[in-house]
């Protein structure tokens, strides 16, 4: 095996954003970007050399490709073994999984999560080191540093192994272990959930419609939902993994998962449907005729952990991300545990993990999770409300009821404003920021302002810091509006605004969140100067 030294230059924007270094597919397809931004990660975690490697993805357009570019890369730099998905594929659950019960230095996944794919679409890269979590921002800062001074490269040249079967390979010094994607994940959901209580569920006529959305969870899904717990086989739509999603958004909300909505909807719905995106870690919940917020999911979760095995000792406290609901916060001040509001991005949750202060954790972006992992899990969230209802032998809407009878409804809605002129939003948000110190103590639309200020968050358990997260305006009739910019787009920016009600009347629980937000969102509108800045009048994507 030869190794080859590639002199390369650096690119400027490698930068990793909220997940990952994600960008158009023809940014990636430039010579030597791809390579620039592993070599950075094997230069600035020297534990790689003489370690393991967890490789895989979420099957897009380039996923191959690039899997061959990284094992070349890693037999190059001295990776002791590389566990690789079969095919290239590991869903961003099933990589922590791996990670973690491998005892690896730290794993690559290729992935623009939701993100279309295809060769006009999007392409992606994380790196997650031992924990098995998205890199924290220490990390990130440092391979993007290395990034913009790297002169070279290595990468082996050698006839790759088969990655289409199982089986255990050499590049050169280095074990390649092809391995089946969907075993050790299965496994850890089996001991955390109550296996033979769902089967009893489903074999008593309980249906499920599971969308995986062309993407990585369809063989997930099929293993666990019908193999191993005996959903009928149609109770998984859109199973097959395709390089392109069947040229949709693999987006889990109630604009992309049209399909699973329409079941949902219909006559005759199932009693539970689900989805997942691109890479497994989100999920959408929804009985019929109904519509789990993702806020309120990690809420009901909470609330009912002891009822599934892995929980069953409680938990040790919970956390979401500033802009999800404060739905979990009601039910953390029940059970008398702690709650943490971290910034956007799993990456702030991780510490709280490893310390153990936190077992649930969770996103109004569909993302929720637990220790289970280091990651987001999509297929885990569904079961975990499978085996929910198992135990309690409920109709979904009516838990979902019962949850706001007792801790109140947090009215919940997220208003995206895509394609913005990059420049305009952000002034957009300066110009929000200085009217801060303005705002405190006055009112808006009826309301006074108990708190107006620019999101910041010190990690407790390391004490790192992380400014500039977001704008939040609480209002003192329980309103809260958050404003902040996306950071995993490809092209323009996407301004994000988050609206939330609090609702403590049960006969006011069942209204449209749409029309009950409304007016917080003209208010919002203005607060921001939406319109006058974007050329904007209403958002292009509610979840
Ligand atoms: C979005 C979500 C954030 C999530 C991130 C990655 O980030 O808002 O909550 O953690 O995507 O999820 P942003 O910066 O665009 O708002 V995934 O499933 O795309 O890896
Ligand atoms: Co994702």
């Amino acid at each position: 095996m030869r190794i080859h030294t590639v002199a390369t230059r650096p690119f400027p924007d490698q930068r990793p954003g909220t997940s990952g270094l994600r960008k158009r597919v023809a940014v990636f397809r430039q010579p030597h970007y791809l390579e620039n931004f592993v070599q950075s990660v094997f230069d600035v975690v020297p534990e790689l050399a003489g370690g393991t490697l967890v490789l895989g993805g979420d099957g897009r357009y380039g996923n191959d490709e690039a899997i061959a570019t990284i094992l070349r890369m890693a037999a190059a730099n001295g990776v002791a073994r590389v566990i690789v998905g079969r095919g290239g594929i590991l869903s961003t659950p099933a990589a922590s999984c791996l990670i973690r019960g491998r005892g690896a230095a730290g794993g690559f996944i290729l992935s623009a999560s939701h993100n279309p794919g295809g060769p006009e679409g999007d392409f992606g890269i994380k790196f997650n080191p031992a924990n098995g979590g998205p890199a924290p921002p220490a990390v990130t800062e440092a391979v993007y540093a290395r990034s913009r001074e790297i002169t070279a490269y290595r990468i082996a040249e050698a006839e790759l192994p088969p990655l289409d079967r199982d089986g255990v390979h050499r590049l050169g010094e280095t074990t390649v272990e092809v391995v089946d994607p969907v075993a050790d994940y299965a496994a850890l959901m089996e001991r955390l959930f109550d296996f033979d209580r769902i089967r009893d569920l489903l074999r008593g006529g309980f249906r499920i419609c599971y969308d995986a959305m062309h993407a990585v969870t369809g063989p997930y899904a099929r293993r666990i939902l019908v193999d191993l717990l005996g959903a009928p086989p149609g109770s998984v739509i859109r199973a097959e993994p395709l390089p392109d999603f069947g040229g949709l958004h693999p987006d889990p909300n109630l604009t992309h998962a049209r399909e699973l909505v329409a079941v949902m909807w219909g006559a005759e719905a199932p009693d539970l449907g689900a989805a997942s995106d691109g890479d497994g870690d989100r999920n959408m919940i929804l009985g019929p005729r109904c519509f789990v917020t993702p806020s309120d999911s990690l809420a009901v979760l909470a609330a009912n952990a002891t009822l599934v095995p892995g929980y069953r000792d409680g938990l040790a406290g919970v956390a979401r991300s500033m802009p999800t609901s404060r739905a979990v916060d009601r039910v953390a001040e029940t059970l008398g545990i702690d709650c943490y509001e971290t910034p956007t991005g799993w990456k702030f949750f991780g510490s709280l993990l490893d310390a153990g202060r936190i077992t649930l954790c969770g996103e109004e972006s569909f993302g929720t999770g637990s220790d289970h992992v280091r990651e987001k899990d999509g297929l885990w969230a569904v079961l975990f409300w499978l085996d929910l209802l198992a135990a309690r032998r409920e109709p979904l809407p009516a838990i979902l009821r019962a949850h706001w009878a007792r801790f109140g409804r947090h009215y919940y809605q997220r208003h995206d404003y895509e394609g913005l002129d990059a420049a305009a939003a952000e002034e957009l948000m300066a110009a929000l920021r200085a009217r801060l110190p303005a705002l405190a103590g006055r009112h808006l639309g009826g309301a006074a302002v108990t708190l107006a200020d620019d999101f910041a968050y010190t990690d407790p358990v390391d004490g790192s810091r992380a400014e500039g997260q977001g704008v939040r305006i609480v209002l003192d009739d329980g309103a809260r509006m958050v404003f902040r910019l996306s950071g995993t787009g490809t092209a323009g920016a996407t301004l994000r605004v988050y609206l939330e009600r609090f609702e403590p009347d049960p006969a006011r629980h069942g209204l449209e969140p749409g029309e009950v937000l409304a007016p917080l969102a003209a208010l919002a509108r203005e607060v921001a100067e939406i319109p006058r800045r974007t050329g904007r009048e209403k958002p292009d994507v509610v979840t």
